[in-house]
């Protein structure tokens, strides 16, 4: 397997202005016949460079000619999935006649039939599975595409643009023509065809623009559409008020289907989605699924300027359209929901997965220096880490001064496939200022880490911060250069009172920062609102923390106190364990958690978040070495702890929070249900009769889906094994025939800790419910066992390794793509204690010494075992 280099990156040759496709779809095969318009970059100086084309090894190849002349084999090279031609003129047409078999298409790249529709996904490099094709970024052409399909079959054919011609051919058959006048790379091309139900909607831009807003879904779906449809407008809106931004076509499209790698696809006016991010109804959907439709609806389409407009120059650049994107869903989110909520979520997705990613031996910067699979760098690195990046350039500048440097770069770059270089330059010529340090956040790759110590004189009332940064190494990167950081931070009086807030830019590896006319010693409060993603270390007491957790005008950082008290709690009880001493849970965090329960006038949402324990993957990704049984012990002890010591305190929460009103998804309503939904999990916690009544009560009396999950879920992972049972088989008869809500049947099942977890998975992958060929179910099976169920997967006789690794070896050969995700538990081994870490390791071992491994397990295994 080929690896490829940034550094090795050339222009290309040759560029395609026009792109024209004819798709002949049928049961047994597509025809596909592609003319492309080429000409010799003017900007290339060499022209002796042969025309480069890309196309799958496996992909049938019927016919290539150029202007007319059919090239016979000798006219040409195959090797691997490349396709040169030599000695072209300076301009010509080259037409290109391939036979796909979509039918038989699993590992869903490129054209595939999902649910008996034909769709496609082209990014990174699916395209090049369509016909033979320059398919890289930086070639940009405009498409006119006609689909010819079975009427009766495929009554609706869609593709990129805007519909111009369509007629009949009289023997079932019809066709329609599409046109999109925006030059594209090809990852950005679409087609669906299908039997599909519409909601159909306008939108009438700042400017006058009249658009159709339709979103395609099988029938029985229809009744699921109207949030997405809403969420997009909401979107829409924003995008014009916040960043100046307006849709440039007539029509805009999203198709849901229910066979997908990943969320959703930002095609040029035809976005593709999984089912799970689009269709949403309050029996079926949680308030959870509401979120990540609108948060996914938002992010494809704001795609449309930050990614189609401008877009990669190659595909290391790729998070120069994530990151800045996941920034602009995340502001969105935002502003629609509650900030703080949304930011104390994305920050623990960040210091949970992002930061073992870091310290794992996939780590790699934002801007990746090399791949053997570019599918494999569609990571929390690129995306997540990519936004906490745009989201320091926003700090450092300040929000005007960003709006001008984002309007620069949409004015500097439009129709051009463009680098994170010029992302930051666009920043550097509105600021005045020279970001070069800043870069270093784009290529270098691990977790900075903040030691941050202080030292008050009361005669001089002086106050003094000082600062260390650091960074571990990571693969291929011994020594790190010091990052240009912003700091945010407050200083707190022992009473509460804010002396100070502004922020710090740290720029060397140890600094110091001075505060006069501090008349107390303050509390510091640190990274506001994360303002950059690294681990800061300060020493806090405990009653620092509750104090901060009580005071903080930072509603972010009134969260972190109380979560670092809490982790230091739960070190300390797993410390306990490994002693064999017996674990305690002291009172002052009692009282505390009593006082938030109690304040009928905080924001539940935010009470919810304050009283969640960290979850047990951070609590790993924490310990220096992994100890599994320790982590969920300690973890079981304290929630018990709290449920008891609380048990009144919960059930008044409880039915401060049931207020019997009507489902509606609006922020105040999910926050009231996520306290409702916590108190409830603590009662259940005790283990007592009473609660369990109370949650079965919820399970049969709810009208939603948030609230019916939630009570099974306690229930199906209590020690009432007979109502679990019961309630499971209920929900199964109720719901059987909505797949995305059997996937939360699954789900819910395989992160089930209690005894026997294996085996109920094992059993559950030969249900007909299950389908080895759907990511969803996939996901919801193999992955949340892996990734939900730590003591389960982790058992101590490695049998969940090899249950995952036979998974991998027999998903290889399906879907590369899926496999190597689900792959990841497996290649944290050296963090492990010593016996786990050599159990997962053979299993990695089996995978690799086993031949013709795709080259998306190969790079995410060989690379692991290093
Ligand atoms: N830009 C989209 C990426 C994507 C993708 C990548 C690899 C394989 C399948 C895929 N489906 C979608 C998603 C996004 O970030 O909007
Ligand atoms: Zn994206």
């Amino acid at each position: 397997h080929e690896t490829i280099y940034l550094e090795d990156y050339q222009p290309p040759a040759w560029l395609i202005s026009h792109t024209e496709l004819r798709f002949e779809l049928e049961e047994e095969q597509t025809l596909v016949r592609a003319q492309l318009s080429v000409q010799a970059n003017p900007l290339v100086s060499d022209k002796r460079r042969p025309l480069e084309l890309f196309g799958d090894v496996d992909m049938e190849l019927c016919r290539l000619s150029i202007d007319g002349e059919i090239l016979e084999a000798c006219d040409y090279q195959r090797k691997g999935d490349r396709l040169l031609i030599e000695n072209v003129p300076e301009s010509f047409t080259l037409e290109c006649v391939t036979r796909l078999l979509p039918h038989e298409n699993t590992a869903l790249e490129g054209l595939y039939k999902s649910d008996g529709m034909f769709c496609t996904q082209c990014e990174a490099e699916g395209f090049r599975r369509i016909t033979f094709f320059p398919d890289r970024p930086d070639v940009m052409s405009i498409f006119r595409t006609t689909l010819v399909a079975d009427k009766a079959l495929y009554p609706v054919l869609l593709s990129n643009g805007n519909p111009i011609e369509s007629g009949e051919d009289g023997e079932g058959r019809h066709w329609v023509t599409w046109d999109d006048p925006w030059p594209k790379p090809s990852y950005l091309f679409a087609l669906v065809a299908g039997d599909l139900a519409m909601l159909e909607d306008r939108y009438t831009t700042t400017s006058g623009r009249e658009v159709a807003l339709r979103i395609y879904a099988e029938p029985k779906d229809l009744d699921k559409l109207d949030y997405a449809m809403q969420s997009l407008k909401n979107a829409m809106r924003w995008d014009e008020d916040v960043y100046g931004r307006e849709y440039d076509l007539d029509i805009y499209m999203i198709v849901a289907v229910d066979f997908f790698n990943m969320g959703a696809m930002e095609n040029k006016g035809l976005n593709i989605f999984n089912t799970s991010c689009v269709l949403a109804h309050p029996k079926t959907t949680t308030d959870q699924g509401f979120q990540r439709v609108e948060g996914v609806v938002a992010h494809e389409y704001f795609h449309n300027w930050s990614g189609n407009r401008v877009t990669c120059r190659d595909w290391f650049q790729l998070s120069l359209k994530e990151g800045f994107t996941v920034f602009r869903d995340a502001e969105f989110s935002a502003d629609m929901n509650s900030r703080t909520v949304k930011r104390i979520e994305d920050v623990s997705l960040l210091r949970t997965a992002q930061f073992a990613e870091d310290a794992g031996p996939m780590a790699h910067p934002v801007r990746p220096e090399s791949y053997m699979e570019i599918s494999n760098f569609y990571t929390l690195t690129v995306y997540e880490k990519g936004a906490e990046v745009v989201r320091m350039l926003h700090t450092l500048l300040g929000a005007d001064l960003f709006r001008k440097g984002s309007d620069l770069y949409f004015e500097r770059h439009d129709g051009q496939a463009v680098t994170t270089d010029d992302f930051v330059a666009a920043m550097e010529a509105v600021s005045g200022r020279d970001l070069g340090q800043f870069k270093r956040w784009y290529s270098q790759a691990g977790t900075p880490r903040l030691e941050v110590s202080d030292s008050y004189n009361p005669e001089t009332c002086e106050y003094t911060l000082t600062v260390r940064q650091s960074c571990p190494p990571s693969p291929g990167q011994d020594h790190k250069q010091p990052y240009l950081i912003p700091l945010n931070i407050g200083l707190l009086a022992e009473d509460g009172q804010e002396l100070y807030s502004g922020m710090l830019e740290l720029t060397k590896e140890i600094q110091q920062f001075r505060f006069d006319n501090i008349a107390s010693r303050p509390v510091p409060s640190l990274l506001r609102g994360f303002s950059a993603p690294v681990k800061l270390e300060y020493d806090y007491s405990d009653e620092q923390l509750l104090m901060l957790l009580s005071n903080d005008p930072d509603g972010f950082n009134r969260w972190d106190a109380g979560q670092r008290l809490c982790i230091r709690l739960l070190q300390q009880q797993m410390q306990r364990y490994r002693d064999g001493v017996p674990m305690t849970c002291p009172e002052t965090l009692v009282t505390a958690w009593r006082q938030l329960l109690l304040d009928e006038s905080l924001d539940p949402a935010m009470v919810t978040q304050c009283l969640r324990l960290p979850s047990e993957a951070q609590l790993a990704e924490l310990a220096g070495v992994i100890d599994v049984a320790a982590i969920h012990d300690a973890r079981e002890f304290m929630r018990k702890a709290l449920a008891e010591a609380l048990e009144q305190e919960w059930l008044m929460a409880y039915q401060r929070c049931d207020t019997g009103e009507a489902y509606s998804p609006d922020a105040e309503s999910t926050g009231r249900r996520s306290l409702k939904n916590l108190a409830l999990a603590y009662l259940m916690a005790t283990g007592r009769e009473p609660w369990l009544e109370l949650t079965r009560q919820q399970y049969e009396q709810s009208d939603n889906m948030t609230d019916q999950l939630a009570a099974l879920s306690l229930v199906a992972h209590s020690e009432f094994r007979e109502t679990a049972e019961e309630l499971l088989q209920e929900f199964y008869q109720q719901w059987q025939h909505e797949s995305l809500v059997m996937n939360q049947w699954l789900a819910v099942q395989a992160s089930d800790p209690t005894e026997g977890a294996l085996e109920r998975v094992k059993e559950l992958a030969q249900h007909p419910i299950f389908d080895a060929r759907n990511p969803n179910k996939l996901r919801s099976l193999i992955g949340s066992f892996c990734a939900q169920n730590l003591s389960s997967f982790h058992a101590e006789d490695g049998s969940g390794y090899i249950w995952l690794a036979d998974w991998i070896l027999k998903l290889d050969k399906q879907n590369p793509q899926v496999a190597a995700r689900l792959l990841t538990p497996l290649t944290r081994w050296k963090r492990y204690t010593a016996e786990r870490g050599s159990l997962m390791r053979a299993q990695l071992q089996r995978i690799i010494d086993t031949n013709e491994l795709s080259a998306d397990v190969y790079e995410v295994v060989s690379k692991s075992l290093i």
